[in-house]
């Protein structure tokens, strides 16, 4: 079943130039890009994308961090892609999530965990409306046919 699914690349990767890398993991696990660009996210916004954790005693350090630098967002789509992005990022706190993971691979820290990916089809339907209302590409990959 092919899924649509929001990924953010956080301040902390863009900072420390993992941008390249993480996005390469995607491509090479056969997931299409179908939306991609650099935004900053501003306080009305993050409280938009974040509204389950507004709430949260953890939510003013994770404002202060998301809007502290840009983020990439992109749109990627593919069979099961949100429980797919979500396995290919590893467990919310880098220290638990297991190698081979995003944020096992590349994190320490719980807020600055580099990457966010949505975390069910309702999830990613609201979310990509937040980031890419109108702006998702329809194209074939024509490598896709060795891969799916
Ligand atoms: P995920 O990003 O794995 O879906 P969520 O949606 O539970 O995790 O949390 C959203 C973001 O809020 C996380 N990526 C993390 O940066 C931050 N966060 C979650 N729980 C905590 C916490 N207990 N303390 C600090 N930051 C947290």
């Amino acid at each position: 079943m092919k899924q649509q699914t929001l990924v953010l690349l956080k301040p902390d990767a863009l900072q420390r130039g993992l941008i390249g890398k993480i996005i390469a993991r995607f491509e090479a696990k056969g997931l299409k890009l179908i939306a991609l660009k650099m935004i900053a996210v501003d306080e009305e916004l993050a409280r938009r994308h974040y509204v389950e954790h507004v709430e949260k005693e953890f939510f003013p350090e994770l404002l202060q961090f998301i809007i502290a630098a840009p983020v990439v967002a992109m749109a990627l789509e593919g069979e099961k892609a949100v429980e797919v992005v979500r396995t290919l990022i590893g467990a919310t706190d880098p220290l638990a999530a297991l190698p081979g993971t995003i944020r096992g691979d590349f994190g320490l820290n719980l807020t600055k965990n580099l990457i966010h990916g949505s975390d069910s089809p309702q999830s990613a339907a609201r979310e990509l409306e937040t980031f890419f209302a109108g702006e998702l590409l329809n194209y074939n990959l024509s490598l896709n046919e060795w891969i799916e």
